[in-house]
């Protein structure tokens, strides 16, 4: 119970508080609510508690007016459609606002426009702000989200209150975060991230809102700040811009608390892999978004014998032990994964996790109330069944527009996946043993490669490289640089980012192994090399790349091993230099020794090829 005060009854004026009781937030979150209701002008504030009946409550009202719509196959699954101009992660539009410019970026060479952080000036900001938040929230209803990213009071876990006038996104926070009373008692009088969220669209709405998702896309800003812990989103509803806890907090801020505090907060899946001996192995992997992290992680083996439990899908926070070891947690409560190309056949997990309590953004439906997109062709038993694509138009199998939207995702809770780890919510986290980094690269890079140790393994990180996907606004296919997989969730400069990452070797800490892999590899008919999915999984061998029959093959056919493995020179003497100009143009000065010294080896190496 807390006294409210003063300060905080003249802020709030009229503005009635429609469900909660403000005595129940700790002082530092009446001030924070206060003073935004005071600038966003809500009709009202909801104050969340995180319940069933609360949930029920708002799923109804969005149903009686046409923004989710139930699909009756399953128990308590939602399709929603989006305004089409909001689908995906806005990356040239989200910044992080540092007074010191090279916090935020390195020091690039000259007419090298950074690609890792986005800086904008605190007065830059304070414009944008300005003209963009008084008043944003007029006639909406401030929802209020306690929310705990990791298992509530763990000692990996923080604590973030988001305010939003999208109850969308109050629904996917649910399933995405922990949004939970307790979080008042747990936080106390401390600090937590402050997160702001607004669909920016005031009413009376001025322009047509379609298919009843208000949303500026014009007007969209995601900026951090991440000395202050704090995130203003404005203008977009959608995924990674609007579900605050995901990529802006658990990545972007997440990584410069973890850099003031000496633990990682990283792009990643977790997975528990056992081995027919039943010795288990905790195995962190990153992979840019839309490159097959979700489905790595809830992989099936077809080997005999092998078991795989997820306790992650995108993002691991990880701290070394007492013991020395690398623990992490999967901050997040649920799974917010690429809809289109998941199938009984790709991820049969995933497929068992949203059968129930999801929803699903940007898909298409049939006329038996079932989700469909591209990759369930062979699922549909009714071939006549009427399909209505994400637009909301009729559309049939064949049909040359996609039915879903590329970018389409399912928000699941993690707790319905049929191999969710025991351990998944553990306090402590899970003892990571191999760190795994890959990407989608057509050309030249072989199916798995074991680094040389720790230096060369951060090295090989951050020359990672991907094709673009559809998780972003970014058009066409290109091969690009994303540094960790961390490219646009990158919370600070990157030549210091690789040194804390350096600075991790030390007593009495156990590194992990460093791997690379690609599965993406094609032959020159443009055909995939390695079949995928259940067969990701081999017995390697020690050894940097696995020689012929070191990896079991049995029963995936005819797999053209030389090259799947190969490593063409002429393919490599030219990445090398690519690699060098990526190097020296963005990371410049800020490059720590130790990485230009695994990069004139590796140069060494590959001129010897
Ligand atoms: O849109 S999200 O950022 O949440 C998903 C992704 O891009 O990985
Ligand atoms: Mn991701």
């Amino acid at each position: 119970f807390y006294v409210i005060n003063e300060v905080v009854t003249r802020r709030l004026g009229h503005i009635p508080i429609l469900k909660g009781d403000l005595h129940d937030l700790p002082y530092k979150v009446q001030r924070f609510v206060a003073e935004k209701a005071e600038l966003m002008r809500p009709r009202g504030i909801f104050i969340c508690d995180g319940s069933q009946h609360e949930a029920e409550q708002i799923i109804s009202k969005l149903i009686e007016r046409g923004m989710l719509t139930p699909l009756a196959a399953y128990e308590n699954n939602y399709l929603c459609r989006t305004d089409p101009k909001d689908v995906a992660r806005v990356e040239s539009k989200t910044w992080m606002v540092t007074p010191d410019k090279y916090q935020t970026v390195t020091h690039t060479a000259p007419g090298a426009e950074p690609i890792m952080g986005h800086w904008m000036s605190p007065f830059e900001f304070g414009g944008e702000l300005d003209s963009r938040f008084p008043g944003c929230m007029a006639g909406r209803i401030m929802y209020v989200i306690p929310f705990s990213m990791g298992p509530l009071g763990s000692p990996l876990s923080k604590i973030g209150i988001q305010l939003t006038d999208s109850n969308y996104v109050v629904l996917s926070m649910r399933i995405m975060t922990r949004v939970n009373p307790d979080v008042w008692e747990v936080l106390g009088n401390n600090d937590f991230v402050r997160c702001i969220h607004s669909v920016g669209l005031p009413r009376p709405v001025k322009q047509r809102v379609i298919n009843h998702w208000p949303c500026n896309p014009e007007r969209v800003l995601i900026a951090h700040r991440p000395s202050e812990r704090e995130i203003w989103s404005f203008g977009s509803g959608y995924g990674g811009n609007s579900l605050l806890g995901k990529k802006c907090f658990a990545l972007r801020i997440a990584s410069n608390i973890a850099h003031d505090e000496g633990w990682l907060a990283e792009h990643m899946l977790i997975m528990g892999v056992t081995r027919p001996n039943g010795k288990e192995h905790f195995i962190a992997a990153a992979f840019p978004s839309a490159c097959g992290k979700t489905n790595l992680a809830m992989l099936e083996p077809t080997l005999p014998g092998w078991k795989v439990r997820c306790v992650g899908d995108d993002i691991a926070w990880m701290k070394f032990g007492e013991d020395g070891r690398l623990y992490a947690i999967n901050p997040e409560a649920g799974f917010f994964g690429v809809a289109p190309g998941t199938s009984n056949k790709t991820n049969p997990m995933a497929v068992g996790t949203f059968q129930k309590n999801s929803i699903f953004t940007n898909v298409a439906e049939t006329s038996e109330g079932r989700y469909y997109w591209e990759g369930l062709e062979d699922e549909i038993k009714d071939k006549n069944v009427e399909i209505t694509d994400w637009l909301g138009n009729p559309w049939k199998l064949g049909d040359a527009t996609p039915a879903a939207h590329p970018n389409s995702r399912f928000a699941a809770p993690a707790k319905q996946c049929p191999i969710i780890h025991p351990d998944w919510e553990s306090p402590e986290g899970v003892p990571i043993e191999a760190i795994i980094f890959g990407g989608r690269r057509p050309d030249g890079v072989p199916l798995v490669f074991e680094t040389f140790g720790w230096h060369h393994g951060i090295f090989t990180g951050a020359c990672l490289k991907s094709e673009t996907t559809a998780a972003a606004e970014h058009k066409g296919k290109n091969v690009m640089h994303d540094p960790m997989a961390m490219r646009p969730f990158m919370g600070y400069n990157f030549g210091k980012y690789l040194d804390h990452w350096i600075s991790l070797e030390k007593a009495p800490h156990k590194v992990p192994k460093i791997y690379h892999v690609n599965w993406f590899r094609k032959s020159k008919e443009g055909k995939f090399l390695w079949p995928g999915f259940g067969d990701n999984i081999r017995d390697t061998a020690v050894g940097v790349i696995p020689s012929q029959g070191s990896i079991n093959l049995d029963g995936l056919g005819d797999i053209n091993w030389d090259e799947l493995m190969s490593l063409p020179a002429d393919y490599w003497k030219q990445d090398a230099k690519e690699v060098r100009k990526f190097l020296e143009d963005q990371v410049g000065s800020d490059l720590p020794n130790e990485i230009r010294e695994e990069l004139e080896s590796q140069e060494k190496r590959i001129e010897a090829l």
